[in-house]
């Protein structure tokens, strides 16, 4: 072999680990519990190449050793012939080898890994979050909902502020199928079940913009439900939280004005709510505050008035099999309305 091949897959391989940094790696992290989790992957890989590297150095001292079985009566010319002796110590190393290495060391190994991870799991599961934020996946899109120590609650769609500092549970759960809650850089997945609340607490270290994504294949669009995670410093959060509970503020100029006649005369409070007016439908996100979120469509487009206009013309145009209807009948300019209207609702 030429040093050429291994320089190749140095290469390679620093082009693949590359890609292990970003909004959505699970190597990056910026929480407390993906931190556990990143560390523990690299003991496991560490522990993995140790073993692997140990099995091919055995596996190649026995190809190149003499065979085990050879003949004991007759003579192998130029080799001295094996006396029982040695034969017995033979089989006693083999066995001790077999016993140690195929039962001992795999049972003290697995047993040992076993313990750490049961002891590392009921943290990342405990409901003893600061903030309690209920997420529900639906058919592709994300319900949340805050709430706060107060008892009020404060509902969104689509997007995940955390302050940083402070354990926040998730309790998830799953309007139709089986979804999967995932935000690499904070923690594990978690599955999310039709008529089951399952809780994970997170948390965030780093204040930053991150990615969360459904991790069960659910559908055609599985891969378009995905969700902006923000982590700002705690009083930011708390502001910020505090604006989010408050209603809708209405337009005041035109063409906002004119969108939220025709937000109301086409029907889209019989789906959304706009918290404030009289549109109080449950059945798609919440779009009190949906200008200033950072996406929409579940990480589709970005929320600003051209994506927004043309979201509303064809939604399925950009998620296949959307549950929203597409709008062509409307023309550019009422197009232009709603969207001035939704983007304003900050
Ligand atoms: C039959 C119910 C229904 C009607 C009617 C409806 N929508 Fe929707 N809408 C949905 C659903 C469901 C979604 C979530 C789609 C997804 O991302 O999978 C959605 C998503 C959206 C979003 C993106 C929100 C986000 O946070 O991602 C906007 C904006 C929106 N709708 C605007 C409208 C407007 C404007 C109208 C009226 C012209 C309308 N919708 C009518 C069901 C509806
Ligand atoms: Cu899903």
């Amino acid at each position: 072999m030429t040093g050429r091949p291994s320089l190749a897959a140095v290469a390679v391989s620093a082009c693949l680990l590359a890609g292990c940094g970003g909004v959505q790696s699970a190597l990056a992290p910026a929480g407390v519990e993906a931190a556990a989790i990143a560390r523990l992957t690299w003991w496991l890989f560490g522990g993995a190449v140790l073993i692997w590297s140990g099995v091919m150095a055995l596996a190649i001292f026995a190809a190149r050793s003499r065979p085990g079985a050879a003949p004991s009566t007759a003579d192998v010319p130029g080799r001295r012939r094996v006396t029982d002796a040695e034969r017995r110590h033979e089989t006693r190393h083999a066995r001790r080898l077999i016993i140690g290495g195929g039962v001992v060391f795999p049972v003290l190994t697995l047993a040992l890994l076993l313990l750490f991870t049961l002891r590392m799991t009921p943290p990342l599961l405990a409901a003893d979050g600061a903030l309690t934020v209920d997420v529900t996946g639906e058919q592709w899109w994300w319900r949340v909902r805050y709430r706060l120590p107060d008892g009020s609650e404060v509902d969104s769609a689509n997007e995940v502020r955390l302050p940083a500092g402070r354990r926040t549970s998730f309790h998830v759960e799953a309007a139709d199928v089986i979804h999967s809650f995932w935000i690499p850089v904070l923690g594990g997945k978690i599955d999310m079940i039709p008529g089951r609340t399952n809780v994970l607490t997170v948390e965030p270290t780093a204040p930053g913009v991150y990615r969360g994504v459904c991790a069960e294949l659910c559908g055609a669009s599985h891969a378009l439900m995905a969700f902006d995670v923000v982590v700002m410093e705690a009083d930011e959060f708390d502001a910020w939280l505090r604006a989010q509970a408050q209603p809708a503020t209405a337009p005041a100029a035109e063409p906002a004005v004119t969108g939220q006649r025709l937000f109301r005369d086409n029907g889209c409070g019989a789906c959304h709510r706009i918290r404030g007016t009289d549109a109080i439908g449950l059945v798609g996100p919440d779009l009190t505050h949906v200008g200033s979120r950072l996406t929409i469509g579940a990480g589709t487009l970005p929320a600003d008035v051209p994506s927004l206009a043309a979201w509303i013309e064809e939604p399925a145009a950009f998620k296949p099999g959307v549950q929203m209807p597409s709008y062509h009948m409307l023309g550019e300019a009422e197009l232009g309305a709603l969207a001035a209207y939704l983007e304003a609702l900050r």
